[in-house]
């Protein structure tokens, strides 16, 4: 890690840590539980690990609530587990990235529990606190991305606090230098025990005016970020991607431009919210449309290719399973799994792997509500039925779009749920874990795991996957996704295939020629010529010289 942009080569791998490994039978994943499988993450490639939040929480959103920035949950461990975890992680070679989440607190916090007792606390203003509207209302119409309004009333002092996500997720105030210092102390004590930097949950959310209605992307968010670089990660060689469902390819190099002084990269969504109705967002979300999804890839490409830095993500803990939502889980698993895999780890960025993508999990299939345990969904749920949508459609959209999807337990082998506990676990687990396991995909050189771990190999042997110019074809075709990158003589061209149909197509003369199969996952190609049929989900990638 003493190189200035060491990262631009690693992959990352992020853990949920509740359904990652539980170690003691109590039904949650745990830190030991990590522990035990670095060898595993190792085998994989992988450079970093982002860790979901392991702070003291009440788990109202599965530890997106803290209420100790500087103590570990219970259930998950302690301080000394996490330590005997990072230094385990460094003999490997492996950074640990924590999970910044500094937009709210938990109501359990001991600022937020003092901040509610009175108007004249010395914490009030940790908060954001305005009287009720003429009728006793919240102040404004802003809504809680949970659903209902992002304003709670707080009897002991008859106002209304806000809080973007749950009533349990009180907003910080921003504005209130004294929040900030606080924030930068906690971050510099967990940079100082050496851990390879922070994933930060919407981050584009911190600087909100709350009476003008801003919420993403406030006036002062680059002040604050630059602030932050300035008390914390200036002169650390540390790595930072912060959450910004907001960031457009125009405000992405506000974020990340060399010259900013704030993160190395964002997390954007225009490739997953490009996929969702106007009106009722992922719940009720369009068909699929590979010429879309191609034109967001592809501007990015183009937006950050300069300056900044992409992130690569399919998927992550709010969004539903890659291969249930791009790829075929009847038919094709396997090949559809490996397409996705390539297309997206060959672009430019670094690509982050969320835990079970690399052995093909798939979408939970729950049927009834009870079986849910996600905050949001559990809260959209009522709503939706109180304003008349029936139980089977809301259950229909949860199953494709539901955060639950990505949370069942990691599926390790084929004993009692997937070999994850000993005891119950806290959400029920897939029950497709006796094919779809890590260790039978250890077992087979042709596994998806297996095409994972030689994309993260290929990653740190080839500058022209980590530096190679970006350049898309066939922006209109329906099936192929076909792009090349490009780095003085060597040029490797890409083709994947997004649909279970043979295409037969005819390779642009500039692309034809011979060439080294970097991967496949049918048998290796070594010349591109004038025609070329791609079979259900084939992706290769060849490596020419021009
Ligand atoms: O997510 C932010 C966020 O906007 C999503 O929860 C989003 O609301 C949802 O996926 C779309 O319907 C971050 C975390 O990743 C998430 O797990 C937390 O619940 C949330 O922040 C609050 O901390
Ligand atoms: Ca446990």
């Amino acid at each position: 890690r003493s190189e200035k942009n060491w990262w631009h080569s690693a992959t990352v791998y992020q853990i949920y840590p509740r359904s990652f490994f539980d170690s003691n039978g109590d039904g949650i994943g745990d830190l030991r539980g990590i522990t035990l499988h670095l060898d595993y993450l190792k085998k994989l490639g992988i450079g970093l690990i982002w860790l979901s939040p392991i702070f003291k929480s009440p788990m109202d959103d599965n530890g997106y609530d803290i209420s100790d920035y500087q103590d570990i949950a219970a259930e998950f461990g302690t301080l000394r587990d996490f330590e005997e975890l990072l230094e385990e992680a460094r003999k490997r070679d492996i950074g640990i990235l924590l999970d910044l989440v500094v937009n709210h607190t938990s109501d359990e916090h001991p600022w937020f529990m003092e901040a509610r007792k009175s108007e004249d606390n010395p914490f009030r203003n940790f908060y954001i606190w305005r009287d009720p509207d003429q009728d006793g209302g919240p102040p404004n119409s802003l809504q809680s991305s949970f659903g209902g309004p992002a304003w709670s009333y707080e009897p002991a002092t008859g106002q209304y606090y806000f809080h973007q996500f749950s009533r349990r997720q009180p907003d910080l105030n921003w504005d209130n230098p004294e929040v900030r210092c606080e924030i930068y102390n906690m971050m510099n004590w967990w940079l100082d025990k050496g851990i390879a930097g922070f994933r930060m949950d919407v981050i584009d959310r911190i600087a909100k005016e709350v009476d003008s209605e801003i919420t993403a992307d406030g006036p002062r968010l680059h002040e604050y970020l630059q602030e932050m670089h300035r008390e914390t990660l200036a002169e650390r060689n540390v790595l930072t991607v912060g959450e910004a469902w907001s960031a457009t390819p125009g405000s992405a190099l506000l974020y990340c431009g060399e010259d900013r002084n704030e993160l190395s990269m964002v997390f954007q969504f225009e490739h997953v919210t490009q996929q969702w109705d106007q009106l009722y967002g992922k719940w009720r979300s369009k068909p699929f449309d590979l010429v879309a999804l191609k034109s967001v890839l592809g501007k990015w490409q183009h937006a950050l290719a300069n300056d900044g830095w992409n992130s690569l993500f399919w998927g992550n803990h709010d969004l539903p399973r890659v291969v249930s939502n791009y790829g075929d889980t009847a038919g094709y698993h396997r090949e559809s799994a490996t397409m996705l895999a390539t297309a997206l780890h060959l672009l430019k960025g670094t690509p982050f792997i969320y835990q079970g993508e690399e052995i093909g999990m798939t979408n939970a299939v729950f049927q009834r509500i009870e079986q849910y345990r996600d905050v949001e969904t559990l809260n959209m749920h009522r709503l939706h039925i109180e304003a008349g949508l029936s139980v089977e459609e809301f259950i229909a959209g949860a199953n494709r779009n539901s955060r639950d999807n990505a949370r069942t337990p990691m599926q390790w082998n084929s004993a009692p749920h997937g070999g994850f506990t000993t005891g119950t676990p806290w959400i029920e687990s897939n029950p497709n874990y006796p094919q779809i396991n890590v260790n039978q995909n250890l077992r087979d050189d042709r596994s998806i795991w297996n095409h994972y771990r030689r994309l993260i190999a290929l990653r740190k042997s080839e500058p022209v996957i980590v530096y190679g110019t970006y350049q898309g074809y066939f922006d209109q075709h329906p099936n192929l996704y076909v792009y090349t990158r490009t780095l003085g003589t060597r040029r490797v061209v890409i083709i994947a295939n997004f649909t279970a149909e043979s295409v037969t197509f005819t390779v642009p003369n500039e692309l034809r020629g011979r060439g080294r199969c970097l991967i496949s996952n049918y048998e290796n190609i070594k010349e591109l010529e004038s025609g070329v049929t791609m079979r259900p989900f084939e992706a290769f990638a060849v490596l020419q010289q021009i």
